[in-house]
């Protein structure tokens, strides 16, 4: 089986990867490195995962194998987009209860209206290298900002995010209409892995990456 090196220190990422490539043949393992991977404060995410790729490849463990990095974030809409690409220091200083609190006078009775209010959206770009090319996948799940923290499963921001509903073809739709697949206002920590699959940032940018496979 193709082996895919994941350069991540994020043990969460790395489970969700291994679901996703594993239905396509490939096996991930997560590649930790000593020397500290530089993280550039960049505009765009697909700048970070660069960066990420060319660090690492000096310590891939073989150069037949493929090499994954990949980038997240969390964008709050009222919030300008923050934290965005500085997600993981947002993560560390303020945490999930921090974003809650630069939020909390965005609620209405009126669900369409605080939904709005409350609009997010993570982005995921995946990049792999593979014999000296890179492919990247990109990926977007939107959703809203819940009101309190909720659930066990996950890692993150999932315990405030409650993504948009899906249709039939398992494509986004606007939150005030209601699909075919639904969390029923549960955020990613209430669902658990499996049914996050169906709605996740990560899920979309790695099926980018697979189908330019
Ligand atoms: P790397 O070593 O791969 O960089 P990281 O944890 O720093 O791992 P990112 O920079 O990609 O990961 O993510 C930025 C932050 O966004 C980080 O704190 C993550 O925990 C969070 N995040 C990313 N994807 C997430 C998801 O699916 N659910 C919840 N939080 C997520």
């Amino acid at each position: 089986m193709a082996k895919i090196w994941f350069l991540t220190g994020n043990a969460g990422k790395v489970e969700e990867a291994k679901h996703h490539f594993a239905e396509h043949g490939y096996v991930v393992e997560q590649l930790v490195v000593d020397q500290e991977i530089i993280e550039p404060q960049a505009d765009s995410l697909t700048q970070v995962a660069q960066a990420k790729i060319a660090q690492a490849l000096e310590h891939m463990p073989g150069k037949e194998d493929m090499l994954l990095v990949e980038d997240a974030g969390l964008f709050v809409e009222t919030l300008g987009g923050f934290p965005g690409v500085y997600s993981s220091y947002a993560l560390k200083t303020i945490g999930c209860a921090g974003i809650l609190s630069l939020l909390s006078n965005l609620v209405s009775e009126d669900p369409v209206l605080s939904g709005n209010l409350r609009k997010a959206e993570f982005r995921a770009v995946a990049a792999l290298w593979r014999d000296g090319e890179i492919l990247i996948g990109e990926g977007v799940c939107p959703g809203r900002i819940a009101e309190k923290e909720s659930g066990e499963s996950g890692f993150g921001f999932d315990p405030i995010f409650i993504p948009a509903d899906l249709d039939a073809l398992g494509n986004p739709i606007p939150f005030e209409s209601q699909g075919e697949s639904s969390t029923h206002g549960e955020t990613f920590s209430d669902i658990g892995l499996e049914e996050k699959k169906k709605y996740s940032h990560r899920s979309r940018a790695i099926e980018s990456l697979l189908s330019k496979l």
